[in-house]
């Protein structure tokens, strides 16, 4: 893997695009544009920062979360891919793939306007085949405006359709789960995690007095977190994905989590554009797929 020097010899920007060692040591990139600037670490193209001029932060991390290759960061936007959850046959495979615990590199970097574009790529290499024997190529573009647009695509390079599923598990900052409600996903149908034989219809508003981990299905409008402790609406426009999975631990699993501190579930909140459950990708040859998010925050 390029070292931090030869990155910025070949992809910094001046002003907008810098890398340099993050937490752990692992590089990563700041990306600023004049609305605000964002963080992202080469360990899973994991986002871990974006603060729009004038907003407080709109992605919250644990404190207590381990930067280390090979595991997760908590918090941020984790890229699950090529599967959401766990393993659909094999459950010691890991949970939520590989791409969130795996090194990415760089592959373009520059302006467009007065948004800042930065765009990584995971290469495969031989030990990703046990995990998921298939040719592809996956890379991920971050473009920082106004507003915050990610994009995950997938490209089948190899001679036999392959399935994924995948999803991009973003971990909102909030001011107190009691006082948010998430919009959007009135009647919609939803898997219930923690009852998955049930099916329930969401009634009204998503609210929060509870854990609570939902893949809500065939869903494609936009949704708004309206956080009325920190006065501020988050919108969430996505493309290429018909599920969102909306998750809080709350109390009992987060004491569980080693990586997240045992009160952190009242700050959080995971509301994630998937292509989850029922809501697969299924590409043949040649094919590829993108799964788009685009955020921006309203005062
Ligand atoms: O997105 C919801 C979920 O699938 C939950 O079930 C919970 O496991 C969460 O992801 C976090 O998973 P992780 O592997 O990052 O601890």
């Amino acid at each position: 893997m390029m070292n931090i020097e030869a990155m910025n010899n070949q992809y910094s920007v001046e002003n907008r695009i810098v890398f340099k060692e993050g937490e752990g040591g692992i590089p990563m990139a700041r990306l600023t544009c004049p609305a605000g600037f964002a963080e992202v670490y080469l360990l899973g193209a994991h986002l871990t920062s974006w603060k729009p001029k004038d907003q407080k932060p709109v992605l919250w991390v644990s404190r207590e979360a381990i930067f280390k290759e090979g595991k997760a960061i908590r918090g941020g936007i984790p890229v699950c891919w090529p599967w959401f959850g766990a393993h659909p046959t094999d459950k010691e495979k890991p949970a939520h793939g590989f791409a969130r615990t795996s090194m990415w590199s760089v592959k373009s970097s520059g302006i467009d306007g007065t948004c800042t574009r930065l765009t990584l790529k995971l290469e495969p290499k031989e030990d990703m085949r046990s995990l998921f024997p298939h040719d592809f190529e996956l890379e991920y573009e971050i473009l920082l405006c106004e507003r915050l647009k990610v994009r995950l695509t997938t490209r089948n390079m190899g001679s036999e359709n392959f399935n994924i599923s995948q999803a991009l598990h973003s971990y909102f900052s909030v001011g107190d789960i009691d006082s948010v409600r998430l919009d959007g996903l009135e009647q919609i149908a939803y898997i219930d995690q923690l009852q998955p034989s049930t099916s329930p219809v969401q009634q009204g508003p998503v609210l929060f007095d509870r854990e609570v981990d939902r893949i809500y299905q065939d869903t494609v409008g936009d949704l708004t977190l309206r956080d009325d402790c920190l006065s501020r609406k988050i919108h969430i426009h996505r493309s290429g994905s018909s599920s969102v999975v909306v998750w809080n631990p709350w109390v009992d699993k987060s004491t569980r989590m080693a990586d997240f501190g045992d009160d952190e579930y009242t700050e959080m909140l995971c509301i994630e554009s998937s292509n989850a459950g029922a809501d697969r990708v299924e590409l043949s040859p040649g094919q590829s797929h993108s799964l788009t998010t685009l955020y921006s925050v309203e005062s």
